[in-house]
């Protein structure tokens, strides 16, 4: 898994702006999932999900607090089935992890370079760059793993996360491509609700001089730095063979845009070829045939779409978790499927394939009929979600709705406004039919399907007024001698 990469930032999903062949190469052995949904579309939430197969309001952890890990998940269930557990990489879930073997975890977000990792024992610092060292981890804890035992990995990589820091190799590959602008970059936001004029996600307005990798000027430090590099410029003066231009304007927002892919698209690029590397291991060491891999991402991200970066809203960007399934004695290479899953079926799909039971208090579904390629005839056609982070860091107003297999229907709650889209019309959201006459029994359908839903998994507005504290961020214990 890694954070915040997009399903259009691969290849193998029609990606225009960059190229993953390690990934793409997941997909034509495998299964690639186009509509795999994520239930909250932020980071800690997303993961709680992930390891309880239930949603946040269930978990206990709708923003970016503390996860209690007394609970059930995946990989308890797992090694009381007989499995090896173990956990690298990033965690971000406020508490240690329990249920795991073996557990070797960034602290909080973690940093890109030499990463400071932590397990039972203490913290180490690892030099070189956060995807190989936790690739190189990854292939360790295989390597050292009981032989006696089917095991069950979970590699988490940092990257892409903000603020996107590159590797020189990759930021090099990339520090002059032309990426393409997404059509919705100039969005207007005509006719939709204020959510999305009040978001401080714009590519244009909200990156910051660290985000741009602006350079201090000399004797700058300490709060002063941090204060400088917070700074969201309204001017930017770059220097292009040996010559000085101040950007202001449409010029600049142009030149933000590109700054933020390139080091967004070379973040991944080090995510791809760390795939490729764990697959040509797998394959060489007998592994291939009866293990299943997968990749996903915590969730999607806006690239430039609608004007933002980002996560957080349910548009279709940040909603669709990339998901591709590798495991060739049971997955047709090259399929591919439009049956909507969400986040909360990782843990029952992992347990399935164990043999172990599934909890009834367990909100997904296995997939593992649909990897068969036979899924079965009540499978879902629509799913709930609902997102709690406001103000967040961003602004974003907190909303919850329903998307169908062509519909989508959002109430922003705190605000009580709506907006609703025919995805099969307008597959790009651009235009709100929330208020159209013709659409009129469409939305009536719609909200009583929402209504339906909410109740169906059991959302009580539990966490609708207050949430819990923000506690994501741990302090890792000293560095081991
Ligand atoms: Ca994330």
């Amino acid at each position: 898994m890694t954070d915040d990469h997009a399903a259009h930032a691969i290849s193998a999903y029609g990606s225009r702006v960059n190229q993953t062949p390690q990934l793409d190469r997941l997909a034509r052995e495998g299964m690639r999932f186009d509509r795999c949904f994520v239930t909250n579309s932020i980071c800690t939430p997303s993961r709680a999900t992930i390891l309880t197969g239930k949603y946040s309001h269930k978990n206990g952890v709708p923003v970016f607090n503390r996860f209690d890990g007394a609970q059930q998940t995946v990989q308890r269930l797992l090694q009381a089935a007989g499995y090896y557990t173990a956990m690298v990489g990033k965690w971000h879930l406020g508490s240690d992890p329990t249920g795991f073997d073996y557990w070797n975890i960034l602290p909080g977000q973690g940093r890109y370079h030499d990463p400071i990792l932590y397990d039972k024992e203490g913290s180490r610092i690892y030099p070189g760059y956060a995807t190989d060292v936790i690739t190189e981890l990854t292939i360790e804890v295989l390597k050292n793993r009981p032989k006696d035992k089917p095991f069950f990995l979970m590699s988490h990589h940092k990257a892409p996360h903000r603020e996107w820091t590159p590797n020189e190799k990759h930021r090099l590959m990339f520090a002059n491509k032309q990426i393409p602008e997404p059509p919705t970059l100039r969005d207007s936001y005509e006719g939709r609700a204020e959510a999305i004029r009040q978001q401080k996600q714009s590519v244009f307005r909200d990156l910051t001089r660290r985000d741009l990798k602006l350079v201090p000027p000399a004797g700058l430090e300490g709060a002063e730095l941090q204060r400088w590099y917070q700074v969201k410029p309204t001017e930017v003066e770059i220097e292009v063979g040996g010559e000085k231009t101040l950007l202001r304007g449409e010029e600049l927002n142009r030149w933000k845009y590109q700054r933020y892919m390139r080091d967004y698209l070379a973040c991944i690029q080090s995510v791809d070829d760390n795939v490729g590397r764990l697959l040509d291991w797998l394959d060489a060491n007998g592994l291939r045939e009866n293990t299943l891999v997968v990749y996903t991402s915590d969730q999607g991200f806006f690239l430039g779409d609608h004007g933002m970066y980002d996560k957080r809203f349910m548009y279709e960007e940040s909603l669709k978790m990339p998901f591709l399934v590798r495991w060739p004695s049971l997955v047709k290479p090259g399929s591919v499927t439009d049956a909507i899953a969400t986040n909360c079926d990782f843990a029952p799909t992992f347990l399935e394939l164990a043999g172990a039971q599934i909890p009834s208090d367990m909100q997904g579904r296995s997939l593992l009929p649909v990897l068969r390629g036979n899924p079965p005839a009540d499978w879902r056609k629509a799913f709930y979600y609902r997102y709690y982070h406001d103000p967040g860091d961003h602004d974003t107003r907190a909303h919850y709705g329903i998307r169908t297999e062509t519909h989508k229907l959002i109430h922003f709650w705190r605000i009580d406004q709506w907006e609703a889209y025919d995805l099969v019309k307008d597959p790009e959201e651009m235009r709100n039919i929330y208020s159209d006459p013709g659409a009129r029994q469409t939305i009536e359908r719609l909200r009583e399907q929402l209504i339906q839903l909410k109740k169906e998994v059991g959302d009580d507005d539990q966490f609708a007024n207050e949430q819990p504290k923000d506690s994501s961020y741990v302090t890792p214990p000293p560095i081991k001698k």
